[in-house]
């Protein structure tokens, strides 16, 4: 061995031109006149993540932000001070169509998978520009759908915007001290402003809003409770929704908000994320009040597509780099790639990362139908549960895999300076945000109970498993059919047990709803391309999700 030699790091790689599983996943699901225009736009956006992107998101985490509640004299100024790497990176996303594309209607009902595609090209290196960019999609959504038309209006072109010079991002500002995941116990009250505006009816909200991320965005959407009279309706049923434009004012900090302090949080450190005490600021009803609930839902539904992206993107990223470094890396003679155990364990997680994607990519292919107003109902019904399922499975699938990956380094994957832990820091907000693995489950049963969401997914899995072809691997095709047929028993047997039984198994049928879906269209996807290396992997995502470890 020469005592000489040292090991080095393949950098973040361009995701577009190195992974197989998205070529594959854009091979059969774009349509050719979408796929002819996309093209050097995924091209452009691969190749600048390994230069423009990278530089950004490096100096981003370097410099993370700041808040600078007094200036020299005294005067509270709440600055917060982002790195220009930070305001570089939401021009890149504009530039780039990063949230446009969602909306572009050129594109057709594909219009979603075409965004898929370029989110998951860019998250992994994006120092978490990707959480403003999910609010921001989700708040143009639901202004798209709720808000007055002088409202929608102003802000929409501006959340959709390829421009930087008039792009802006959204916060949502929903969890407080008194309500996380219980919404219900939200505690920050709207007064009565100005009634009939053009843009709709204003309140003063008053209240702690505990975590904001994305604390620089011009807007955001906040969850509050109207008083009329000192009276206030108690629980879910009295929230109401409201729009947020965030003012600063020259040398005296934000109109009606202060910024108590920025979260110390184990990862997304480039994120700004703060609690904000509301004194007033005003907020514009947007939908029905009283429905602020249901309103905001159509806003985590995108923020939740987000987040699995954002996973899927992680996983691809962790073991491309876990796989470079095994063909320069040699131990016992022979470089890592070419031992057997090791590789067969690089192969699992390839398999798990493409399974997350092509889930995110059947839920962005149902988003697009429901969104361009031709989905069956049947489909709605799916979507509904895809979401939520996407996002508690892909969310514990990054953490496993991103660790896996890890220690695929040996040392190195436990060395600060070598950048890798921070992978592993940065995914474990992602089944935290937007709705943890419980909450996101219980969510899927009340989808259930209210829609049937559940059973569709049920449906189409076990049609799905009963036509795949002859020619896919035997063993795995069976796997996967056993597992379809069990799932559906235990869930009848769940159900027949009683709410309580129901609701301690809803974890255990949520994910393993959510790996058949997986290993359901890597098989298709099989199908649909032919490729050998497609086959492969829905092969080695059964062998490492779904069957017996011997
Ligand atoms: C990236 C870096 C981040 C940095 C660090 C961040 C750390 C984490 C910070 C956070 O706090 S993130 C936010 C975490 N919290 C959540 O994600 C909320 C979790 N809770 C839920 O998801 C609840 O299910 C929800 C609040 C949405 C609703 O619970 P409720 O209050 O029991 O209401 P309910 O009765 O289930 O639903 C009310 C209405 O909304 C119903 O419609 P109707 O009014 O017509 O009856 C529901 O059908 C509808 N609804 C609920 N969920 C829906 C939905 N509709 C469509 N899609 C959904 N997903």
């Amino acid at each position: 061995m020469n005592p000489d030699f040292f090991q080095d790091l393949a950098p973040p790689p361009d995701l577009y031109a190195v992974d197989r599983a998205l070529a594959a996943e854009l091979r059969w699901r774009l349509p050719p006149d979408v796929a002819t225009v996309m093209a050097p736009r995924f091209e452009a956006l691969g190749k600048a993540t390994t230069d423009e992107l990278l530089r950004l998101s490096e100096e981003a985490e370097r410099d993370p932000p700041r808040h600078v509640p007094y200036d020299p004299w005294g005067r509270r100024v709440d600055e917060l001070r982002v790195s220009p790497a930070w305001k570089g990176l939401k021009d890149f996303s504009a530039r780039h169509g990063l949230v446009a594309t969602g909306y572009d209607r050129s594109l057709g009902a594909s219009r979603r998978i075409a965004q898929a595609a370029l989110l998951h090209v860019f998250s992994a290196t994006s120092a978490t520009a990707m959480c403003p960019l999910a609010m921001t999609d989700a708040a143009a959504r639901v202004l798209m759908d709720l808000a007055p038309a002088p409202l929608r209006d102003r802000l929409v072109p501006r959340l959709t915007s390829t421009d930087p010079a008039t792009f802006i991002t959204s916060g949502q500002w929903m969890t407080e001290r008194t309500g996380g995941s219980d919404v219900s116990g939200t505690s920050t009250v709207a007064r009565m402003m100005t009634r009939d505006t053009a843009e709709g009816d204003v309140y003063g909200l008053h209240g702690v809003k505990w975590f904001t991320s994305a604390t620089t965005s011009e807007m955001a959407l906040a969850l509050g409770r109207i008083e009329e009279a000192g009276e206030r309706t108690a629980g879910g049923r009295g929230l109401s929704l409201f729009c947020v434009d965030v003012e600063r004012l020259p040398g005296e900090g934000y109109r009606g908000i202060t910024v108590n302090r920025l979260k110390d949080k184990l990862g997304t450190k480039a994120l700004p994320t703060a609690e904000l005490t509301l004194s007033g600021v005003p907020g514009r009803l947007i939908g029905e009040p009283g429905h602020g609930v249901r309103s905001i839902a159509g806003m985590l539904n995108i923020t939740r597509f987000y987040n699995a992206i954002a996973a899927s993107s992680a996983m691809a990223q962790a073991v491309f780099r876990a796989r470079a470094y095994s063909w320069k890396r040699h131990a016992f003679g022979l470089p890592l790639a070419g031992q057997p155990l090791h590789a067969a364990t690089l192969d699992g997680v390839e398999a798990d990362a493409a399974g997350a994607l092509a889930l995110v990519m059947e839920v962005a292919s149902l988003m697009g139908l429901v969104e361009d107003g031709v989905a069956s109902d049947e489909e709605k019904r799916r979507l509904r549960a895809l979401i939520p399922l996407a996002k508690l499975t892909t969310g514990k699938q990054v953490v496993a895999c991103v660790s896996e990956c890890l220690e695929a380094f040996g040392g190195a994957g436990y060395v600060e300076d070598t950048g890798l832990p921070r992978m592993l820091r940065d995914a474990q907000v992602l089944p935290i945000w937007e709705g943890t693995t419980n909450v996101l489950s219980l969510d899927v049963l009340r989808a259930e109970q209210r829609d049937q969401a559940f059973s569709s997914v049920l449906s189409w899995l076990g049609d799905g498993v009963g036509s795949l072809s002859q020619t896919l691997p035997t063993n795995a095709t069976t796997t996967l059919q056993d597992t379809v047929a069990r799932l559906a028993k235990a869930t009848t047997a769940a159900a027949a047990a009683g709410p309580q039984r129901l609701e301690a198994s809803a974890r255990a049928l949520a994910l393993t709803t959510g790996y058949a879906a997986e290993a359901l269209l890597l098989a298709q996807t099989a199908e649909k391309t032919g490729k050998a290396d497609a086959v492969q992997r829905f092969s080695d995502f059964v062998a490492s999700r779904l069957a017996l470890p011997v």
